[in-house]
């Protein structure tokens, strides 16, 4: 069999509302062998809730195979980039349980790809699955569809700004990133997930954590891919949406 291919229908979807959700996606074996390399090297175990390293820093977790170099990911970074998009590392992020506090949506998103953010380049694409069940309120990737366009539409109208100097205009100061958020962005949705669901987003999408207050650590594999021509890209912007893209 060959390597996992998105359909027509999920290309459309993911290109109309910015993320696309591939469910019971990852080999539970897969998911398994992660969480084995995760308590051994966090340390602690799962079922002792005092053995959990929270609030320690555990330095950069490296699990193995990475999220982004799984054969049927690559397969779908290509399918969307045509092997323009770099990357693929992966990064874990840990919401450790904050039990007796109450929980919000968060009220703004923010895109990556800027110092503090992440990665200092113009995002193509994320990936993030998680090691265990997330319900909602369980530190949820939170995202807002559609928000790509809007985010689009922003630096069509402030290409000087790509390099992040839009937090030094006035209207951050009131709306932080609440600047990407237009007519197109949808209310924002928690990603609720099972262990090894993976969600596709554009490097656009405006997303955020979200408070864990549930009983279960929510640890998170982020994997993001670049443009092989970032300074290009830079310097010219897409007019259209994918112009970068091969769909
Ligand atoms: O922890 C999350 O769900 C989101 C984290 C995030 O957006 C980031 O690290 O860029
Ligand atoms: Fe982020």
């Amino acid at each position: 069999m060959g390597a996992f291919q998105l359909t027509e229908n999920q290309i459309d979807s993911f290109k109309q509302e910015g993320y696309l959700v591939l469910r019971d996606f990852l080999d539970t074996s897969l998911v398994e062998a992660w969480r084995e390399q995760f308590w051994v090297q966090a340390g602690g175990s799962l079922e002792d809730k005092d053995s959990w390293p929270v609030g320690k820093n555990i330095g950069n977790l490296k699990l193995t195979p990475e999220l982004g170099g799984l054969l049927d990911v690559k397969s779908i970074v290509e399918q969307l980039g045509g092997e323009q998009f770099n990357g693929g590392g992966c990064g874990v992020l840990i919401r450790w349980p904050q039990e007796g506090h109450g929980w919000q949506m968060p009220e703004t998103g923010h895109l990556d790809g800027y110092p503090g953010e992440g990665c200092q380049a113009v995002l193509m694409i994320g990936a993030t699955t998680y090691l265990y069940d997330v319900d909602s309120g369980g530190g949820a990737f939170v995202y807002w569809p559609c928000s790509h366009r809007d985010a689009h539409r922003y630096f069509l109208d402030f290409p000087d700004q790509i390099e992040g100097t839009f937090r030094e205009i006035p209207e951050w100061d009131e709306h932080n990133w609440g600047i990407f958020q237009g007519d197109s962005t949808k209310p924002p949705q928690e990603f609720i997930a099972k262990a090894g669901d993976v969600i596709l987003w554009h490097g656009w999408l405006s997303h955020s954590g979200s408070a864990n207050i549930q009983e279960s650590p929510r640890i998170g594999l982020f994997s993001r891919w670049t443009h092989k021509n970032d300074a290009d890209i830079r310097k010219n912007l897409p007019q259209e949406l994918w112009d970068y893209w091969i769909v």
